[in-house]
């Protein structure tokens, strides 16, 4: 202990030397601010809203109708490991119904042998757990599949997001009403106009997906999936279905839009890759990252965010060369498995061009491949499950931008 605090203090040194007294004048204008002689506060408030200095808010992707489409985290102004709320990515297929939980029922039905229709009071009276996890987009970071790739990190990348989920396990739920021999599916209904549908084998519904009321210590934001959604350990977000009313077991997929047309991979033989679920090992580096700009030499603190849908991230690896040689970051702990870990490393900026990049590594082995590697195996007419190694170029004056730029 003892000795961590001495090398911090150490490193503080180094960085108050780094800043070039940066560090002093911020103190001295401390001790000379008048322009704060400690006026009464705004009053004590019912819900709280952040500081109305800080501005980072989701980016809304053009869609044909205000309804439809997606925004996303601004993952650069991000810090630590979880997405407040309010700065969950969205995507709706038909707007965000207004449900009252009070009206709200889900039913389970099909192959069971006592179909059942729960109220939401009644789910949230049953055993319960909470797990931090990542929601990823399938389609995220598709932009990245394109020759010219995503030219900032909120925009490339922002159909991520992680929060503390809380629900009851599917499994408890299908054990109450009897799973018959030979269903294999499950197939998920949301409340939404389009209502939107997924198949899902009854393996992994017997394994750790949650019927989720609760979201980072609260209900379920609206956007989320108020008053119920499906929550799907590593599995990509589409077949995460919000406003949930409707599970029912059979013994076939459905073959609905969203797994047929929508999330399935054209690969390179011709043949359609369906049901591609488990989001793969990914990371990029949110700072310094695309459209921003480092204000001047010195030392920064490299940092970004990794996650796999296999389980806990392993190990980061940073590269300020272009891929030529790589070092080590260090990773926040706790690393849950499937959420986001926090990966920093310190680096000076000297004012040469440096091509950045991160490559994460799972439980499971599995390194994240760079892109042409990915290309390679998957051809050119992939839109969903990109994770190749994202390059940022910092250029001499500081600026950063995509590698094509
Ligand atoms: N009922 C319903 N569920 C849905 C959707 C939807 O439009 N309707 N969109 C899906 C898609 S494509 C994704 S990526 C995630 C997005 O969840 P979020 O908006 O909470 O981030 O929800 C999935 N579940
Ligand atoms: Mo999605």
């Amino acid at each position: 202990m003892k000795d961590s605090i001495r090398s911090s203090r150490r490193q503080l040194l180094r960085i108050g030397a780094a800043l070039s007294g940066g560090l002093v004048a911020g103190r001295q204008g401390a001790l000379a601010d008048e322009n704060n002689p400690g006026q009464l506060g705004t009053p004590l408030g019912p819900y709280g809203e952040r500081s109305p200095f800080e501005k980072a808010v989701r980016w809304r992707r053009d869609s044909k109708t205000p309804e439809t489409g997606s925004s996303f985290t601004p993952l650069q102004d991000s810090v630590g490991t979880l997405t407040p709320s309010s700065l969950h990515y969205e995507r709706h297929h038909a707007g965000i119904p207004t449900i009252d939980p009070a009206q709200h029922q889900l039913v389970i039905h099909g192959m069971v042998n006592r179909p059942l229709s729960l109220s939401v009071a009644e789910i949230k009276r049953l055993p319960s757990v909470s797990r931090t996890l990542v929601l990823e987009c399938g389609g995220n970071s598709g932009s990245e599949w394109a020759a010219k790739t995503g030219p900032d990190v909120q925009r490339s990348y922002g159909l991520a997001s992680c929060s503390e989920w809380t629900g009851v396990p599917l499994s408890l739920l299908l054990a109450e009403v009897g799973v018959q021999p030979g269903a294999s599916w499950v197939i998920a209904e949301g409340a939404d106009a389009c209502r939107m549908e997924r198949s899902i084998p009854i393996a992994k519904a017997m394994d750790n997906i949650l019927v989720a009321y609760g979201q980072n210590g609260e209900a379920l934001h609206p956007a989320q999936g108020y008053p119920l959604r499906l929550i799907i350990p590593g599995w990509e977000g589409n077949a995460n279905v919000k406003w949930l009313h409707s599970l029912k077991l059979t013994d076939q997929a459905y073959m609905a839009r969203d797994e047929t047309a929508k999330y399935t991979e054209l690969m390179p033989d011709g043949k359609a890759w369906m049901f591609a679920f488990q989001m793969e090992a990914k990371s990029v580096i949110t700072f310094p990252s695309g459209g921003q700009k480092l204000p001047g030499l010195g030392l920064y603190e490299l940092s970004g965010l990794a996650w796999s849908g296999r389980g806990q991230i392993e190990r980061v690896d940073i590269t300020t060369d272009g891929g030529q040689s790589w070092v080590k970051a260090q990773l926040q702990e706790p690393r849950l498995p499937m959420a986001f870990t926090r990966f920093r490393l310190p680096w000076r900026f000297e004012g040469r061009e440096a091509v950045i990049a991160s490559r994460a590594v799972d439980e499971s082995g599995y390194v994240q491949p760079t892109r042409e590697a990915l290309i390679a195996t998957r051809g050119t007419h992939s839109a969903y499950h990109f994770n190749g190694i994202k390059l940022w170029k910092v250029q001499a004056d500081g600026m950063v931008t995509n590698v094509e730029a």
